[in-house]
C-alpha cells in the first residue's frame, strides 16, 4: 500500500487528502499551520466545507496530520504539492510556497518517490524553479532520481456535482516514466479520464488557459453590462436567450468584480511569463483591468442614484451584503466586496456589512440588522440566504435604493414596492 504525504491541507489538499484515504492509502499531511493540523486530526475541517467536514468525520483518523516533514516525507512513496501560489502587491506570481515546499521536501524525500506538483503554475515553472531545487539536494529528475510531474488542481470549492474524486485530470511529467507514474497514481484514485501530456509545459498551460478564459469571457459580459447600462438593455435576458444556441455560446455572467485565488490570479502568471519571453499579452491585461473596475462600476451605480436625489455618498447608511469572493464559501480572498467597502468609506459612507458565512467580518449580526440600520444596500456576494431573502423586508426597513451586484433579485419585484433598483447591465 503507497504512503502519501500532501503537502498543504487547504481546499486543495485536504479533499485530496480523504480521497487517498478512502482508497486506503497511508495519507499523511503536512501544514506549516499547527492549528490546521491539530483540526484535522480532530477530524474537524480547518475550513468551511461540508463535504470535508463530513469526509474527515467518517475517516476518522486516517489522515495523520502534521507540521513535521521528518515524520511524513521520508517514509512516502508519492509527496503532492497543494501550496497556495498567489500574486504579490504588483501582480506578480509569488511562488514562495512552492519552492519552500519543494526546499522541504528535497531534504527529506527518498529516492525514486513519485513528487507532484498540484498547485497552479506559469509554463517552466518545474523546470526552471523546482528542479534547481532539487538539484541542490543531489535529486537529478531527469534521470529519474525523483519521478517529478505536475497535474494542475481543478477544485471548484462548493461545487457538489465535480469533486476531486469524478474530476478528470491533465498529467505531465519532467520524463515519460514520471508522467506514467504520476498517471497511473491519480488513475487509481479518481473515477474520471486521466489525460498524460506530451511535456510539464503543456500540463503547466493547460490550467493558466483554463483559468485565463474564464477571465476574458466576465470580462467581455462586464463590459457588455456597461453598454447595456446605456442602452437600457437587460443582461441577463440576453444571455438567457443567446444560451438557446446550442453551440458556440458559453454563458458567463457580469458583477460586482472577480476574486478568488483562481480566476482573479492566475492570468498575471501568464502576464509575467509572456513579458519574461518578450511577448506583451494586451488582452489578458485589459481584462484584468475590467474585471478590476466592476467593484468601482458598482458604487458608481449608487452614487449616480444619489446624484438624482441630489444627495452624496458622504454620511449615506449603505447596507453590503456578502463578504466572500463567491457565493456559499467563506473565503474572502481578492474578494471584490473589500474594493466595495473601501470605496464606499473612502466617498464618506458610513458602511455595515453582513455576510453569513463570514460572521468575523460582518460589523453586524444578522440581515435583519443590516437593514434596519441602511437606506440603501449593495448585494456583492449572491449567496443563498440573500437569494432566498424576503424582499418585502427592504420595503418594511425602508431601503430607498438596491445595487444587485450579482443580478440575483427579483427586480420586478423590488421596483413594485417603490425602491430603486440596479444591477449590473440589468435595470
Ligand atoms: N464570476 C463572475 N462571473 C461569472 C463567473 C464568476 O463575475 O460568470 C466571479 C465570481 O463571483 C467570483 C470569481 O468570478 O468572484 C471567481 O468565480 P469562479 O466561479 O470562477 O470560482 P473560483 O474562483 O472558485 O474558480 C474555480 C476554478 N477552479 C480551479 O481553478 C480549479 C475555475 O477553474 C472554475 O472554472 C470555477 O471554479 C468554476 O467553474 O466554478
Amino acid at each position: 500500500m503507497a504512503t502519501v504525504t500532501i503537502v498543504g491541507l487547504g481546499y486543495v489538499g485536504l479533499p485530496l487528502a480523504c480521497l487517498c484515504a478512502e482508497k486506503d492509502l497511508e495519507v499523511y499531511g503536512l501544514d506549516l499551520d499547527k492549528k490546521r493540523v491539530d483540526s484535522v486530526n480532530r477530524n474537524e475541517s480547518p475550513i468551511e466545507d461540508e463535504y470535508i467536514a463530513s469526509k474527515l468525520k467518517s475517516l476518522k483518523n486516517k489522515i495523520h496530520a502534521t507540521a513535521d516533514p521528518m515524520e511524513c516525507i521520508p517514509k512516502s512513496d508519492v509527496v503532492i504539492v497543494c501550496v497556495p501560489t498567489p500574486v504579490d502587491r504588483n501582480n506578480l506570481p509569488d511562488l514562495t510556497a512552492v519552492m519552500n515546499a519543494t526546499s522541504t521536501i528535497s531534504k527529506f524525500i527518498k529516492k525514486g518517490s513519485l513528487l507532484v506538483i498540484e498547485s497552479t503554475i506559469y509554463p517552466g515553472t518545474i523546470e526552471e524553479v523546482v528542479l534547481p531545487i532539487l538539484q541542490k539536494e543531489k535529486f537529478n529528475a531527469l534521470k529519474n532520481d525523483l519521478l517529478v510531474a505536475h497535474c494542475p488542481e481543478r477544485i471548484d470549492p462548493g461545487n457538489k456535482k465535480f469533486r476531486v474524486n469524478n474530476l478528470p485530470r491533465v498529467v505531465g511529467g519532467i520524463t515519460k516514466e514520471a508522467a506514467k507514474k504520476a498517471a497511473e497514481f491519480y488513475r487509481s484514485i479518481i473515477e474520471a479520464n486521466v489525460t498524460e501530456v506530451s511535456n510539464l509545459k503543456t500540463a503547466e498551460a493547460t490550467k493558466i488557459m483554463e483559468n485565463t478564459f474564464r477571465d476574458i469571457n466576465i470580462a467581455f459580459v462586464n463590459e457588455m453590462a456597461q453598454s447595456f447600462d446605456k442602452a437600457g438593455i437587460d443582461i441577463m435576458e440576453v444571455i438567457q436567450v443567446a444560451s438557446t444556441k446550442p453551440f458556440a455560446f458559453m454563458p458567463h455572467y457580469p458583477g460586482a468584480g472577480v476574486g478568488g485565488h483562481c480566476i482573479a490570479q492566475d492570468p498575471y502568471y501568464m502576464i509575467e511569463r509572456g513579458k519574461q519571453l518578450g511577448f506583451n499579452h494586451e488582452f489578458l491585461k485589459l481584462a484584468r483591468k475590467i474585471n478590476n473596475s466592476m467593484p468601482h462600476y458598482t458604487v458608481e451605480l449608487l452614487e449616480n442614484e444619489l446624484k438624482k436625489l441630489k444627495k452624496s455618498l458622504k454620511g449615506a447608511k449603505v447596507g453590503v451584503l456578502g463578504l466572500a469572493y463567491k457565493a456559499n464559501v467563506d473565503d474572502t480572498r481578492e474578494s471584490p466586496a473589500h474594493e466595495v467597502i473601501n470605496i464606499l468609506k473612502a466617498k464618506g459612507a458610513d458602511v455595515f456589512v453582513f455576510d453569513p458565512h463570514v460572521k468575523p467580518g460582518s460589523n453586524v449580526n444578522d440581515l435583519d440588522e443590516l437593514l434596519g440600520k441602511s437606506d440603501y444596500i449593495v448585494l456583492v456576494t449572491d449567496h443563498k440566504e440573500f437569494r432566498e431573502m424576503d424582499l418585502k423586508k427592504l420595503k418594511e426597513k425602508r431601503i430607498y435604493a438596491v445595487i444587485d451586484g450579482r443580478n440575483c433579485l427579483d427586480k420586478e419585484k423590488i421596483k413594485s414596492m417603490g425602491i430603486t433598483y440596479h444591477g449590473i447591465g440589468r435595470s
